[in-house]
């Protein structure tokens, strides 16, 4: 399949987060953010996402406290603060010429609220995309990926007060303005729909934090302000910077009914639903009457302002982002059926996929249907901005590590795509593989849950050299991006 020729200006690119790869917790004026207080977990089980998820005021003033910075994972990432050179002349090596990478708002805002940004961080990024564009290699910057700045969280209780979308937008306006010479490609929030699967992780929200108030409906206010935020982002873009372009993005796991019962049918519809609602908001510009009808079956009432529904309908997304990883099946009755699980969310296994070391089910096919579904909800252009495998990776003797699995599972997934775009008629705007480097995995807070091309040299107490090898998928890619008309 001569894939290029599908695609001329595909973009073919690698991902990562700021509080995944930084560090640099504490520097050049950087404040505090949710990503600082999340330490080192044990290999998790398979349900274990609830500890980290049901975060608690106790664990960030441990946080507070603690100046260091050993045990707290994100507090140096994998160094990218101090190596992103190099990692970038590596990358650009394999003949890459996307980045997705995204900025740490406590690094422009230390508090959320100040009035003026600190320099330094603007430079740091201002840095990294001179560094692309000497490769090339053009950047899509997300501008909130799990990084909500720590001082928000306990002065507003973050998302849900209304003033943090001010914040916010003073913080976008003033990046999208330094970077616009550099940056056309912009994502406002990553997997906007993760504020109501992991609220603290995601967006600070601390349960413990509301003892009077029904967390469901502090949360889903809160997602509601996330979306007149991105909103906002949209129509500054829009309106000051015609070419840019600014994405919706979500987490895309692909969901089966159990079987064909269609009570098992329905479930997996609605499951799935529920999680295009987030795009259908962003895209369609108004909340799906699904959405609505279950919040009020729910107690749930959203406070909308005077403006919010003009705003979020004249300032659609220009493409469909989303992250895919694997899938799950679902049944209207789970009682008995045995579990699985994919990216935080917990469903039934399904008996005909393989399972990654962490019990993410692999399905490149899942791939191409949701390609498909997208596209034919949508019909706007779609952009896989993650997909990647988590392993547990060895350095071998000859310092390299031969990762065949995730070779076998990008090529799958590649290939699915690719079938995709040829003979679905979707219309996609590229492909990043997760990880660029090794990372600190965003759920588990481990480094041993590797997904990188390029195996960094840390483990999960923190110990390690921080030296970087290249790994056999960093080869892969490379030859993929170079063949040009066959997947090796
Ligand atoms: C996505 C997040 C990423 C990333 C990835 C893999 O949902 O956007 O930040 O880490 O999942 O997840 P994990 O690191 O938990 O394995």
């Amino acid at each position: 399949m001569d894939y290029f020729k599908t695609a001329p200006n595909f973009m073919w690119g690698v991902a990562t987060a700021a509080n995944q790869v930084e560090g640099g917790w504490d520097e050049d004026g950087k404040g505090m953010s949710i990503a600082d207080c999340m330490r080192y977990r044990p290999k998790i089980d398979t349900n274990d996402y609830q500890a980290v998820n049901q975060m608690d005021s106790h664990e960030i003033e441990l946080a507070l406290a603690d100046h260091s910075t050993k045990g707290w994972a994100k507090r140096h990432g994998v160094d990218f603060y101090h190596r992103y050179r190099e990692d970038i002349k590596l990358l650009a090596a394999t003949g890459i010429n996307t980045y997705r990478f995204s900025i740490s708002w406590a690094r422009i805002f230390p508090n959320g609220d100040d009035t003026e940004p600190n320099q330094a961080g603007l430079d740091f990024y201002l840095a990294i995309v001179k560094e692309l564009a000497k490769y090339h290699i053009t950047p899509v910057v997300t501008l909130s990926h799990y990084e909500m700045p720590l001082n928000l969280v306990l002065k507003y209780d973050s998302w849900y007060d209304r003033r943090v979308i001010d914040y916010f937008e003073r913080y976008a306006k003033t990046v999208i303005d330094y970077l616009h010479q550099y940056v056309q490609y912009w994502i406002p929030i990553n997997e906007i729909d993760s504020i109501i699967r992991h609220p603290f992780s995601s967006a600070g929200l601390v349960a413990d934090r509301f003892p009077e108030d029904n967390f469901k409906t502090v949360t889903y206010q809160a997602m509601h302000h996330q979306f007149i935020a991105a909103a906002k982002v949209v129509a500054y873009c829009h309106q000051n910077y015609p070419k840019m372009q600014v994405g919706s993005m979500i987490t895309r796991t692909m969901v089966y009914p159990y079987n064909s019962d269609p009570d098992n049918v329905l479930a997996a519809t609605q499951t799935m639903r529920d999680v295009y609602a987030f795009s259908d908001i962003q895209v369609r510009g108004r909340y799906p009457a699904f959405l609505l009808e279950k919040l009020t079956a729910d107690g749930i009432k959203i406070k909308f302002g005077s403006n919010d529904k003009k705003l979020l309908a004249e300032n659609t997304a220009d493409f469909v982002a989303f992250s895919y990883y694997s899938s799950i099946c679902t049944a209207s009755d789970t009682t008995g059926l045995p579990v699985t699980k994919a990216n935080r969310t917990i469903g039934v296994y399904n008996q005909y996929l393989p399972e990654s070391e962490w019990g993410w089910q692999i399905d490149p096919v899942g791939l191409r249907l949701s390609l498909i579904d997208l596209y034919d909800r949508y019909q706007k252009p779609l952009f896989i901005v993650e997909n990647g495998l988590g392993a547990v990776d060895e350095l071998g003797p000859d310092l390299r590590v031969h990762d065949t699995y995730r070779i076998s599972y990008l090529r799958q997934h590649i290939r699915q795509m690719l079938i995709a775009i040829a003979n679905d008629g979707v219309e996609l705007m590229g492909y990043c593989i997760w990880g660029t480097t090794d990372m600190i995995s965003a759920s588990s807070n481990q480094m041993s849950k590797r997904y990188g091309l390029i195996f960094v040299d840390l483990d999960d107490n923190g110990d390690g050299t921080y030296n970087r090898y290249l790994k056999d998928s960093y080869y892969w890619y490379q030859q993929l991006l170079s063949y040009g008309t066959q997947i090796p």
